[in-house]
């Protein structure tokens, strides 16, 4: 008989429903007599569905707030379109779930992006469980927002004068600089949407008590403890996707990216990606493109095939046959980043990937865009050490030359792969029997199931 009924709400745009169904499979495999309903939209649900499950999840599907079918929106109309609709797609969600399983819902756990569940978890009398899934240092600016406003202020202009100072005044980001705050706190336009998201998840985060994290206690011990004050449940279970028995099963490898680095010495392969949504520009993207061209390492690029096709004029032939590179529009990152041949990871610092590089044990090469990516670059490579980041202008030939000659032949990099080798193991031992991420795991079971 099902103990309790969870409801586990994504947001359905880039990685986050990925990770976000990565801590309800953990749930459900922890807690076998409760059962995990996933709400997401039909075309999220689809891209996880290969996924095989445990008889105590299922999945939901809620409306996407597209009313013709004839209407393809935009990424950003798509969030827009989904926002507006989503108290009353949740409403009927829920109901649907609870007919189905003939069981009333007694918590909803949501990624934070979706903060208007708490409204109806409100409505509902039930309690509701905020997740962060991207990076927490970057919740924590923006739960400071109007402080770095008053201090800082607001523009472009702001951020220059304030120069290459640290932000002391800020206990947890007293190793960034202004340059490394995210859009959307005090630059940009407040009002495009993944800004105003980031505000407003933070402001309403602010009347809860719980809070649950993709990340591992001791990562960043100051903001442990910060978060640990301000939230009495506070859950670091991260990194989600490690729980889950499918990672070591043989990964869907459709481009033979494992068999082609399989034909490399350790650790002398570097892999690109630049994450789920790139804002890259075709100038930005031939740079890179000539940089790992003009370099004597070989490299795996996963890049979507649209992108390809802003390559410059007979790059990708010249790769394919030489075999210096492999361009590929999808990997099995996680495999990929565990694969001994793979030396530096190029990335556009997105959360997943920064965790799934620590586990992999390989140094990045970050080019930040938007979002907690700064902030995670200048963690990375000022703070925990196992990385380069690009210069503020981005790629640039020189600059990627000059990046995999630091991290691939000198003693840097070598400083950098034990400092990620240091990481990798408090990381892996943090989901293990008695580790940090699976008893807070249990925890956050009691708090949400009461089991
Ligand atoms: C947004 O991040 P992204 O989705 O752009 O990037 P990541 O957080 O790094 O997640 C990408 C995921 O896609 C997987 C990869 C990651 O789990 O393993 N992947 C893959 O399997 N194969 C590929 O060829 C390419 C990617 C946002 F932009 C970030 O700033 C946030 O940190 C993040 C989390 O909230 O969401």
């Amino acid at each position: 008989m099902t103990q309790s009924h969870v409801a586990v709400v994504a947001f359905p745009f880039s990685s986050h429903a990925g990770a976000l169904f990565s801590l309800a499979r953990a749930m459900s495999s922890l807690a076998p007599s409760s059962h995990f309903s996933f709400l997401s939209t039909k075309q999220s649900l689809a891209s996880l569905s290969s996924q095989q499950l445990l008889s105590n999840i299922s999945l939901v599907p809620i409306s996407d707030g597209v009313t013709s079918p004839d209407h393809v929106p935009s990424h950003i109309e798509a969030i827009e379109l989904f926002l507006k609709s989503f108290k009353d797609s949740l409403r009927e969600g829920l109901k649907a779930a609870e007919l189905a399983q003939g069981c009333k819902v007694r918590c909803i756990v949501s990624d934070l992006f979706v903060w208007l569940t708490a409204d109806v978890a409100d409505e509902m009398a039930i309690k509701w469980v905020p997740v962060r899934t991207g990076a927490p240092l970057d919740l924590y600016a923006r739960l400071h927002a109007d402080l770095i406003r008053e201090v800082i202020g607001v523009g472009d202009e702001a951020i220059r004068s304030y120069g290459d100072k640290l932000l002391s005044f800020l206990p947890c980001l007293s190793s960034h600089r202004a340059i490394d705050i995210p859009k959307g706190i005090n630059t940009g336009d407040l009002n495009f949407i993944y800004y105003m998201i980031c505000d407003r998840m933070a402001r309403r985060l602010l009347d809860s008590d719980v809070l649950v994290s993709n990340t591992i206690q001791g990562l960043d011990p100051i903001l442990d403890s910060y978060f640990q004050d301000k939230f009495p449940n506070y859950f670091p279970v991260g990194p989600f996707y490690l729980f889950n028995s499918s990672q070591n099963e043989p990964p869907n490898d459709t481009y033979g990216c494992l068999s082609w680095l399989d034909q490399h010495d350790q650790a002398t392969v570097a892999y690109v990606s630049l994450g789920t949504i790139a804002f890259i520009l075709p100038s930005e993207l031939a740079s890179l493109a000539k940089g790992l061209e003009a370099s004597n390492v070989p490299f795996l690029w996963s890049l979507k095939e649209e992108a390809q096709n802003l390559l410059p004029s007979g790059f990708i032939d010249r790769m394919n046959e030489t075999g210096k590179g492999k361009i590929v529009p999808w990997t099995p990152q996680i495999s990929v980043l565990k694969h001994p041949a793979v030396g530096a990871f190029v990335s556009h610092c997105g959360w997943n990937s920064v965790l799934e590089s620590i586990v992999g044990g390989v140094p990045l090469v970050c080019r930040p865009f938007f979002g907690d990516q700064t902030i995670n670059a200048r963690s990375i490579s000022f703070v925990w050490k196992f990385g380069v980041s690009m210069d503020e202008e981005g790629f640039t030939q020189k600059g990627v030359v000059r990046a995999f000659d630091v991290v691939f032949n000198r003693e840097e990099g070598e400083k950098m792969r034990n400092k990620v080798h240091e990481l990798q193991e408090m990381v892996i031992a943090s989901v293990g029997e008695n580790g940090s991420s699976r008893e807070n795991l249990k925890r956050l079971l009691k708090n949400v199931c009461g089991c």
